[in-house]
């Protein structure tokens, strides 16, 4: 006997709610087993290694930073469209549906065989659990009978059925996403929050900022300070279960716990950090009072081998940074093993429990988040960008940007206020000069001077007549350098070139 074609919204419906089962079931387990990431993020995260550096780069010029929010839903998009396509091939038999949703389940279950246990058993549940669905849900839709008053009590049977399966699935997912954050990282927070001693943090003198002028202010609330990783879900990782294993090329290994970390020395220093991807102009710089453990203490303690050449760190989500250890043993670096960021333990976001933070280095060479594994070692080992095109090393180059006027404003002519900021990290910024038009350069006014490791923030003002204009900026050194106008992009090692901004002025 032939038998009868699911309809095909039917066969649909039942691709899509298998799909939904699975990743509700695999969200669960997850969350049971405290994985640190759901089989759909895991699916996420080896898209995101597996995509080749320049698509990457092209997606996050494209996109800022919320690539991440544009990929999940991307993928959210191409399960739903597999989830489809499998049930519309199902139509006449179970198994075509099934194979494709085992073949994906498939492909989840690799991408979290290199990971922790916990989420291959998620996957792995997911995998189960669509398969089964989906051959389950195959079998109630299938149109038995022929007799009307058969078919609407089979139609009432789907429907019933459907429906449980979806408040299954989204139960599931919910309780499973709960009981993974759950893991207590706001309540380690509060906890942490009464442990770390108080560092009385060198005071921001009066007139670090021109706030009224358009500069940002001269700290960074942590709300506002610029976010830039490679993980799709923030990490949750509780300072109760840190611990941090110093070891590699040195004399004593160091194996610490949060607790036995923070009972060392701290200090505390506002430091400016920047992304090696910030453009000219672009916003991806802040600046935070931190709080931490030198870096020099730990290598000291550990004793530094002969030979050695950088300090490998690696995050619990498995990012990588290599820093020269030359500049961590500089005795007035101030790299610090960073708990505390303007007061409060770090936030999530910027790499709860402890992060590491270099003062004068991209991020990406030295500010690890989540930092769990320090490797003193040579230049050999190639750390996670550095694997993709960018540059071994690099300092932070000087830069200067315009805050004020915005590009493409109106400002009154006559007296026009321009204002912004300069960074000449570990040098520190002697001067900053503006000029309209091409015109003659003209020295701005400089704000009170915190430290050499923190941007600088500038104003004066131009008298301008109505038209357009455009005005530029450049800062100059300690050492008498001054930023060059050569334009260079980002990549390998950090953007170049004066800032420019064109506004109107209105007579
Ligand atoms: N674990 C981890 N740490 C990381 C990164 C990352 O992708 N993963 N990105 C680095 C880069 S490129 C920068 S610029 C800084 C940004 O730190 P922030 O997000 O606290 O501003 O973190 C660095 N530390
Ligand atoms: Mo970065």
């Amino acid at each position: 006997m032939t038998p009868v074609p699911l309809p095909r919204l039917r066969a649909a419906v039942v691709g899509l709610l298998a799909t939904a089962a699975a990743l509700g079931a695999g969200q669960l387990v997850a969350g049971i087993a405290s994985a640190r990431t759901s089989p759909f993020i895991a699916v996420g995260d080896a898209a995101i290694d597996l995509t080749p550096p320049a698509v990457k780069d092209f997606a996050i010029g494209l996109f800022g930073t919320a690539d991440k929010l544009v990929l999940l839903t991307g993928m959210a998009v191409v399960i739903a469209a597999l989830a489809v396509a499998a049930g519309l091939l199902s139509r006449w038999h179970w198994w075509p549906g099934a194979t494709v949703i085992g073949v994906f389940g498939l492909v989840g279950v690799a991408a979290t065989l290199t990971g922790p246990e916990a989420e291959v058993a998620a996957s792995l549940t997911a995998l189960v659990v669509g398969v089964v669905a989906f051959g389950w849900l195959h079998h109630v839709a299938g149109l038995a009978a022929t007799s009307p008053v058969a078919v609407s009590e089979d139609r009432r049977r789907f429907l019933i059925t459907s429906t449980l399966v979806v408040l299954g699935a989204g139960a599931a997912g919910v309780a499973g996403g709960f009981l993974q954050r759950g893991a207590g990282v706001t309540s380690s927070q509060l906890a942490v929050a009464a442990r770390i001693p108080k560092v009385p943090a060198p005071p921001v003198p009066p007139g670090a900022d021109f706030v009224a002028s358009g500069t940002p202010t001269f700290l960074t609330a942590n709300r506002d300070f610029y976010r830039i990783d490679t993980a799709l879900v923030v990490p949750q990782l509780r300072a109760e279960d840190w611990r941090f294993r110093l070891h590699g090329m040195v004399r004593r290994e160091l194996v610490l716990s949060f607790d036995e970390l923070i009972q060392r020395r701290l200090e505390a220093r506002q430091i400016t950090l920047a992304c090696v991807s910030n453009e000219v102009g672009g916003d991806l710089i802040s600046t935070a009072t931190f709080v931490g453990v030198p870096v020099r203490d730990l290598l000291l303690e550990a004793g530094v081998q002969p030979g050695a050449q950088q300090l490998f760190t690696t995050s619990v989500d498995g990012y990588t940074a290599g820093t020269p250890l030359d500049v961590l043993l500089e005795p007035d670096r101030g790299a610090l093993l960073a708990v505390g960021m303007n007061g409060e333990p770090l936030p999530t976001e910027h790499g709860f429990p402890i992060r590491m933070v270099v003062p004068g280095l991209y991020g990406y060479v030295s500010a690890t988040k989540w930092l769990v594994d320090a490797e003193v070692t040579t230049f050999d080992r190639a750390h996670y960008w550095q694997q993709r095109g960018w540059s071994q090393q690099a300092p932070i180059k000087t830069e200067s940007r315009i805050d004020r006027p915005r590009a493409q404003a109106s400002v009154a002519a006559g007296q026009v206020t321009v204002a912004g900021i300069a960074w000449a990290q570990h040098t520190g910024v002697e001067r900053v000069e503006v000029r309209a038009d091409d015109g003659a350069w003209q020295a701005a006014e400089l704000a009170t001077d915190v430290s050499r490791d923190t941007w600088r923030m500038w104003r004066t003002t131009l008298d301008l007549p109505p038209g357009e204009h455009v005005v530029e900026c450049r800062a100059t050194d300690r050492t008498g350098e001054t930023q060059t106008p050569q334009r260079q992009p980002v990549v390998p090692d950090g953007a170049t070139g004066w800032h420019a901004v064109q506004f109107t002025c209105t007579g």
